[in-house]
């Protein structure tokens, strides 16, 4: 087991590696930005080194910076917790090449999934069912015609290097398709200096479940089953849960183990997340995260698995210590991202000073975060102040837990995401279970914190 681990990130996410560092009896790195000198990270931590100024990109995105802070420290190994350098290939190879291991899957594996069309074939090939389209890249619009023809309309045109909606275009007609064509290309160049673009047909109201995986250096893969993350906006999750409100459990099994094959096809090994969109009972592989991700904690609840503890032991090189029939799935979680946002402006970023600050506890409650009462909130970075994290016996005990949790919680000098969440524990669509993508986006206009309302893109 490593003696010293690097944490190579900030707020919540550092703070919870720390943690399972400090159970496991591992010594802890953190860096930080010149923003950051009074986060909690960095008081949690062994020790700490200031990477840089305030700008990500000269701080916790510079490859250069992490890894001397490694070398200099004697880190064994880094940690990348999520965002950041957590999904670049070449960030986990200088790890490699400078001695450090990268608490991660192997450089190829990341490669392999931030290309989005690369990661569909290399999955179709494992058997996993994907959406019919385009066969990789389209060369030109006279090749996303004839693409077009054969899979019908309405289409959806997606970048290459894409995720998280940018450069994604709805084509809803032949007439269409040459504006989308243009527009999408112009906008994936903007934002990933690469115009390169593919296609599929579009569903017009898929569930977004993901599976979470976990897979060991020896061979071994196992899921932990799936997480429901319909509840976005913008492309921003909202709230996440565990399991997914009914999905037949023939469909679990089986999404599970496409899962699995997929992974285990191209030798990964760490945690992981395999994104499907779900419509109509079939599901269809849209990406892989290649990480930990930010609604890892609704798994741990209803698994009795740490995610972040097994992460490690497989990065060191441990077995996992479980087969999939050793896994159960127990009662019912559920996570709703707390923002620096005002949902009364359009969720506005609301930085500034944190000047009083309850948060929720009593039975079946979680809470991740790195702010305190005084903590400013910087505007360099993203305005999630923490996660606030239920679990019942089932999905209506955790409802109730969650609005409970919700109304105790006090945040003072800042607007936050609480009224909307709120709002949406109480919307009946929500409470009934199965809500698709569009939920958020059609949220009745009331007189509630959703009353400026909000569209989402694409749907
Ligand atoms: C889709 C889709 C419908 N059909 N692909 C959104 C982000 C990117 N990861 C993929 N996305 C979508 N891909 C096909 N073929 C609808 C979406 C989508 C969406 C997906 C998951 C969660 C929220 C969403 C909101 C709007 C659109």
């Amino acid at each position: 087991m490593f003696a010293k681990i690097l944490i190579a990130n900030r707020g919540e996410i550092a703070v919870r590696v720390i943690r399972a560092c400090r159970e496991m009896g591992i010594e802890t790195v953190a860096v930080y930005s010149e923003a950051d000198r009074d986060s909690l990270h960095v008081r949690l931590a062994d020790e700490s080194v200031c990477i840089g100024p305030a700008s990500s990109r000269e701080s916790y995105l510079s490859v250069p910076r992490v890894i001397s802070a490694a070398e200099i420290t004697g880190a064994d190994a880094v940690h990348p917790g999520y965002g950041f350098l957590s999904e670049n290939s070449q960030f986990a190879e200088a790890c490699e090449a400078s001695g450090v291991v990268f608490i991660g899957p192997p450089a190829d594996s990341i490669r392999v999934m931030g290309d989005k069309s690369e990661a569909k074939r290399s999955m179709k090939a494992a058997g996993v069912p994907i959406l019919p389209g385009s066969d990789g890249i389209l060369e030109s619009l006279d090749d996303a015609v004839a693409v077009a023809e054969k899979i019908g309309f309405p289409a959806i045109l997606k970048a290459r290097d894409g995720g998280g909606g940018k450069g994604m275009r709805v084509v809803e007609s032949a007439a269409d398709l040459g504006r989308q064509f243009q527009m999408a290309s112009a906008e994936a160049e903007a934002s990933f200096a690469s115009g390169a673009l593919y296609m599929e047909r579009f569903l017009t109201h898929p569930r977004h479940i993901e599976i979470q995986l976990a897979a060991d250096q020896h061979g071994n893969v196992v899921h932990l089953f799936e997480r429901d993350c319909s509840a976005q906006r913008r492309h921003q999750k909202l709230v996440e849960e565990a399991p997914a409100p009914g999905i037949p459990p023939k469909v679990r099994k089986a999404m599970g183990k496409v899962a699995c094959d997929g992974a285990r096809k191209i030798g990964y090994h760490s945690v992981g997340t395999m994104e499907f969109l779900y419509q109509d009972g079939d599901f269809y592989f849209m990406e892989m995260n290649t990480r930990l991700q930010v609604e890892h904690p609704v798994t741990e609840l209803v698994t009795g698995i740490d995610l972040v503890k097994l992460q490690i032991r497989i990065a060191a090189g441990e077995p996992l210590g479980m087969k999939q029939r050793d896994i159960e799935l127990t009662g019912h979680a559920m996570e709703c991202r707390i923002n620096a946002e005002s949902p009364y402006a359009n969720f506005r970023p609301s930085p500034g000073t944190v000047r009083d600050l309850h948060f929720a506890g009593g039975p079946g409650i979680r809470v991740d975060s790195h702010v305190y009462s005084g903590y400013v909130i910087s505007p360099h970075y993203d305005s999630m102040i923490g996660k606030l994290i239920a679990f019942g016996k089932d999905r209506k005990e955790c409802i109730a837990r969650m609005r409970r949790a919700l109304a105790e919680t006090e945040v003072e000098g800042i607007d936050t995401t609480i009224p909307y969440h709120l709002e949406i524990m109480a919307h009946p669509d929500f409470v009934k279970g199965g809500i698709d993508t569009s939920f958020v986006g059609r949220m009745k206009a009331g007189n509630g914190a959703s009353a400026t309302g909000s569209q989402t893109e694409a749907s």
